[in-house]
Parts: C-alpha cells; structure tokens; sequence
C-alpha cells in the first residue's frame, strides 16, 4: 500500500491528526498537500498533546521524512516557532523537506484576511484569520510568493512589491488602514531565508522516487471534503482543495499511485466558522457534544458547532474522493445517551432528498430526517477489539457503514495513539 492519502469527510476536526500518527508507524513519508497554519491537527502520544497547525502529523514519529508539498501555504514565523516549540520541550524533530515551489504566506495575506472578514458584515466566512484565502488569490492571480524567491532577493522584492499596489489601494481607500511596506515585508520573509535554505527540494521528485523505492507514502489531507473550494458548501469553504485529488496536485504525484483513500469521520458532526449545517443542535443536546467532546478550534479556540451525525455528508465525501475505507472516530464521546439520531435523509420544500444536494438553495432549507439507534452506557475507551464493543454500540457503527456505503476499518475509542479498534 505504497500511496495513502487522509481526508476529512465533513467539516475538520474529525481526528486527521490522530489517524495520521497512528498510520504513521508504518509510514515512510507523511506530505501535507493543501491548505496552511489554519489547520489544528492533535496527536496525542503518552499522554503528552501535541497540535500541529503547518508540521504534517508525522512528525512525531522518527522513522517517518516529511514534506510541505507544493500545494501548502507556508507561514515561515509558524514553521519555526512549531519546531522550535518542539525542540524545547524536548522533542527532537528533523525538519521538514520543503517545496520549492511552495507559496509563503506573508504578514499582508494574514492583514487582508482579518480586514476583509471584518468588513464582510453577515457575509463573512468565519476563517481562521491567518491569511489562507489571500494567500491563494494570489497564486491564482499570479502574484505570489514562492519559497524559491527567497533565494533571489531582487525576485523576491519585485513581487512583494507588485503583490502590494492593489492591497495597499484597498487597505488605504477602501478600510482606512496605513499602507504595508514593501522593505517590511522583505525583511520579514529573510529572517528565515538560510535557516531553510538546505531543507527546500523539488518535492514532487523526492516523493515520487520514495514511491519507486516501494516506499510508504502519506499524503495528509487538513480541512475537509464540505470545505473544498470545489466540492464544499461555498463560499464557506477555505480556498483550497483538501479533497482527494489535492494529493496529487498539491504535491505532484499522479492518481495512478494512490492506492488507498482512508476518509476520517466524527461519529456525531462539528463545523466551525459560517455556513449550511443541517444537523446542527441548539439546545443543551448540542452543548453536551461539545463539552464531552472538547469541541473547540485547535488553532483559534472557537467552539465548534455540533450536531448528529449526518449519512448525507459522510456519503457524498466517500463517494467523490473514492474511499477506499473510513476511519470512524470519537465513538466514546457517544457513550451515555439512551438513543441517538442519525440523519438519513433531508427533507426540502416537501421533498425527500437522499442525497447531500448540490443546490445551496435547496441546502439552506434542507431539515433532517433522523432514524433513531438505541445507545449504550459503558465506557468503550479501552476496547481494542469490535467484539469488545456493547451490541448497540456495535449495531450504531455497522449501520453508519450501511448508510455511508463504504467500510469502516478502524475507530477511534480516545485521543491516545493506542486508542483505535482495528477491524480487519
Ligand atoms: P480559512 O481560514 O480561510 O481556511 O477559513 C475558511 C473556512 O474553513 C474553515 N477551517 C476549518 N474548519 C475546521 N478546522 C480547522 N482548523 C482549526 C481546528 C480551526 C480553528 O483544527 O480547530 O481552530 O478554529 C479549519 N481551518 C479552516 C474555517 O472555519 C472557515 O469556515
Ligand atoms: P483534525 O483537525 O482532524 O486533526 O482534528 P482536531 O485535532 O482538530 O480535533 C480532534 C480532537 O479529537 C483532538 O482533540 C483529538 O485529540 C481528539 N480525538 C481524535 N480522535 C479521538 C477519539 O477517537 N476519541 C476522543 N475522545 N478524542 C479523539
Ligand atoms: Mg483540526
């Protein structure tokens, strides 16, 4: 299985992290491939928790190299202070390979990003605010910076510079904000410029020739499939394509070696920031979730939106990332409810919608239809085992399967690397 690649099937935050570290003993490569320092991925290794916002998840593990992949957006003030970070409290890290062709994520995306949420009034996003979608823009419209322009200081100015005329138009005129300046920003990109220097690859080359050395490659999905840019309910979405296919964009590595798409899904639902969420609970229900769950933002602390589980969101992200199993996780969260909802279908302007619909129009008004499946009491955390597991939480799992129409092959009974229930 020399090509893996993990994606979220809902909104984040359904335990990447975790199951990335966890694969991670038998992983050669671990590559990020999309989105930046919005992520908030947890391991949790003897206790001790780690979140890791731009580190790919396998860092903790020593055996495994990692890559920043092309796709990634780099905020070099955040690579340093997470590895620094790491090193003292004394966890010793390599640092990460890096694409060279990468973009960096300067002071400016992350001033575009706050000004523009701010002044979007009931329009705004909720992002996270470190920059990601300007950061983007600007590789869409041509006007980035790469990490090999830090390595040519005159390139490197003359596109600060050029990146700056309509951002500092807008900051002045249109958000009554002081101009950036270009020498500023240059400045700050330097800072890192030779501490990075020997670790900048062609990434596309290294992971490539790891896959015909008969390596194990992971290629580390953050965010989700409903928050692709693409595929996910826009314009709430982040700005990149953490869906399947971004694996092989983000990193330059055809789909004709992937050989498995493990997609990770909370056993109840979370979003965090704007947008559709059917499932969504307002009542002391919902507030449970997330107090049991410890549902609040890894990178900005936010709480998380909670809700039942939702088939329709899961199915439709198996189904357009081509799934080959899914990770099912925080089952022991679901622990203690007498019955628990499941939604199964939406119900639209009178009709019956089986399937996650494509029209947001048809999303906004869309209700739940929930089947209920009798809960359990037991503490499941330390089962390692499916038969370990109570008969309604059992049935709770192989009905998710049912309805998701792909296998669960592992779920998670903890935050703990150890805590997983492998079904073969
Ligand atoms: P952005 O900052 O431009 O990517 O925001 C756009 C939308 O994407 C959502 N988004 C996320 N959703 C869940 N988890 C994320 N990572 C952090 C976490 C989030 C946090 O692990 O908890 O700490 O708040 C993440 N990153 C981006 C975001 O909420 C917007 O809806
Ligand atoms: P990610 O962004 O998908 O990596 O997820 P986050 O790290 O943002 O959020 C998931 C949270 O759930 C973290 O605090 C994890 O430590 C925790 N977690 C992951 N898997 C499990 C699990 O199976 N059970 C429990 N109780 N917690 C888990
Ligand atoms: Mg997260």
């Amino acid at each position: 299985m020399p090509g893996i690649v993990v994606i979220g099937t809902q909104w984040g935050d359904e335990g990447k992290g975790k199951a990335v570290d966890q694969l991670g003993e038998r992983v050669d490569f671990c590559a990020r491939y999309s989105g930046g320092n919005n992520a908030g991925h947890t391991v949790v290794v003897n206790g001790q928790k780690t979140v890791l916002h731009l580190l790919p998840s396998g860092i903790l593990n020593e055996n495994t190299t990692c890559v920043l992949g092309n796709g990634v957006v780099i905020d070099l003030d955040v690579l340093y202070t997470e590895l620094d970070e790491l090193a003292e409290r004394g966890t010793e890290v390599n640092h990460p390979k890096v694409s060279a062709t990468a973009h960096v994520l300067t002071s400016y995306h992350q001033t575009m990003d706050k000004v523009t949420e701010r002044f979007a009034g009931k329009r705004k996003i909720g992002t996270t605010g470190r920059g990601i979608g300007p950061a983007y823009s600007d590789k869409i419209n041509r006007m980035g910076i790469r990490v090999q322009d830090l390595f040519d200081e005159q390139t490197l100015r003359d596109k600060v510079e050029a990146a700056l005329v309509s951002k500092n138009s807008q900051l002045v005129k249109m958000y009554n904000r002081p101009e950036i300046r270009a020498d500023e920003v240059v400045e700050q990109l330097l800072v890192h410029r030779e501490r990075i220097r020997p670790h900048v690859v062609d990434s596309a080359r290294v992971l490539n020739d790891a896959l015909d050395e008969g390596k194990v490659v992971l290629f580390e999905g953050a965010q989700a499939h409903h928050l692709d840019v693409d595929h996910g309910t826009y314009p709430y979405v982040t700005s990149s394509n953490p869906t399947a296919g971004g694996a092989c964009t983000g990193t330059g590595v055809g789909p004709t070696r992937i050989d498995r798409i493990v997609g990770i899904a909370k056993a109840y639902t979370t979003r965090v920031g704007e947008g559709p969420f059917p499932t969504e609970l307002f009542d002391a229900d919902g507030e449970r979730l997330r107090t049991e769950g410890g549902e609040f933002g890894a990178t900005t602390g936010r709480p998380r939106r909670c809700g039942w589980f939702d088939a329709l969101v899961v199915e439709q992200a198996a189904t357009f990332n081509g799934c080959t199993d899914i990770f099912l996780t925080k089952l022991d969260i679901l622990s203690g409810w007498d019955r628990i909802p499941v939604c199964v279908a939406y119900e639209a302007d009178g009709e019956r919608l089986e399937h996650f619909p494509v029209d947001v129009n048809q999303l906004a008004k869309a209700t739940p239809v929930f089947e209920y499946l009798d809960g359990w009491h037991e503490d499941i955390s330390g089962a390692r085992h499916f038969e370990d597991l109570p008969a309604n939480c059992q049935a709770y799992v192989k009905r998710l399967q049912e309805l998701i129409g792909c296998r669960i092959s592992g779920i998670g009974v903890g935050p703990g690397r150890e805590q997983t229930v492998t079904i073969n």
